[in-house]
């Protein structure tokens, strides 16, 4: 594996998930496999679960680890070609990501949506850039428009909660929240959830359409109580609109997720990505719930990070 940034890059997902399996029955049977390889994990974001889970991966696998908060700590990067850095950008991404090709052998990079510009965010301009000008392994540590090492781990959680060898019926709900929020979570889940051969449902109010192209295969119900029913998963998450890219229109009705809700699903498990806002975007009893598989997704991140660093190990 070269590159982990979509569930294109996933190959069979089946296949990856048995392997995912072999490695959470014994993490550290590869403890050698990484050794004297250094690991590079570049953030331009705030993150707890993907900087530690992703870390623990590769000290499960014996490599070294080297952590930078590249916003606050580094220089000012600029990604535009052809720039005259005259401004506040004090290098450029094709020195600095060539520099940081040379003291890692795989690289992970977090790059946020700016939220403004749709153009920009959607082309992936900051993780192509190193794509393009870090020639070692890359792995999205969630970009302008998908998170697959969160959306891998939900997966592996999903098919360790599914009761029957029916496809799963897999709700994706937008749920309330006090800020704009990306839409890289959502679009990669659902990517993911079809991919992976669920039935995905996604349910929004209208104005909070995704992209076209992520929910291919999904049917979309804008009847959130419709869309519930007889749900085994129901992934609760917010995002801001695509289309008028980035704003939160107003919404009629309420959204957010109740156990009442919930009394025609199929005893659902409820997920979600975390960070969560308690009671604005799920309410305390779900989250505190035996319905909540929360907690298993996040440990599962460790599982997903280390079977990519895995597979891009055996490729160096
Ligand atoms: C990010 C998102 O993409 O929705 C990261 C999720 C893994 N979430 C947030 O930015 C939440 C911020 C907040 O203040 O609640």
């Amino acid at each position: 594996m070269k590159q982990f940034t979509s569930v294109a890059d996933a190959g069979d997902i089946s296949l990856l998930l048995q392997e995912a399996f072999a490695i959470k029955k014994n993490v550290l049977a590869d403890a050698q496999l990484g050794k004297q390889k250094t690991l590079g994990l570049l953030f331009l974001n705030p993150s707890l679960r993907t900087r530690m889970s992703t870390q623990k991966a590769a000290y499960n696998l014996g490599m070294n680890v080297m952590v930078i908060n590249l916003d606050k700590e580094s220089w000012q990067i600029e990604f535009q070609d052809g720039a005259v850095m005259n401004n506040s950008t004090s290098e450029h991404i094709r020195e600095a990501a060539a520099v940081v090709a040379q003291y890692c052998d795989i690289v992970g990079v977090r790059c946020f949506p700016g939220l403004i510009d749709r153009e920009k965010d959607y082309s992936e301009q900051i993780l192509n850039s190193f794509l393009t000008y870090c020639n070692k392994p890359l792995i999205s540590l969630e970009s302008g428009t998908r998170h697959p090492l969160q959306s891998f781990a939900d997966i592996i959680t999903i098919q360790e909660n599914r009761k029957s060898t029916t496809p799963p019926k897999v709700v994706l709900t937008w749920a309330p929240h006090v800020k704009a929020l990306p839409q890289a979570v959502p679009n990669s889940f659902a990517e993911w959830a079809v991919a992976s051969g669920a039935e995905v449902v996604i349910t929004h109010p209208k104005g909070y359409e995704l992209c076209e192209q992520f929910t291919a295969g999904a049917r979309i119900e804008y009847n959130q109580n419709e869309a519930l029913k007889n749900a085994d998963f129901v992934y609760v998450k917010n995002w801001s609109a695509f289309h008028d890219y980035g704003a939160t229109p107003k919404v009629n009705g309420d959204w957010l997720l109740t156990p009442e809700k919930l009394k025609d699903s199929n005893q659902a498990k409820i997920m979600h990505c975390l960070p969560v806002r308690r009671n604005v975007e799920l309410v305390d009893e779900l989250i505190d719930s035996d319905y909540s598989l929360i907690q298993q997704q996040a440990g599962n991140r460790v599982i997903a990070a280390q079977t990519v660093l895995k597979k891009m190990l055996q490729n160096l």
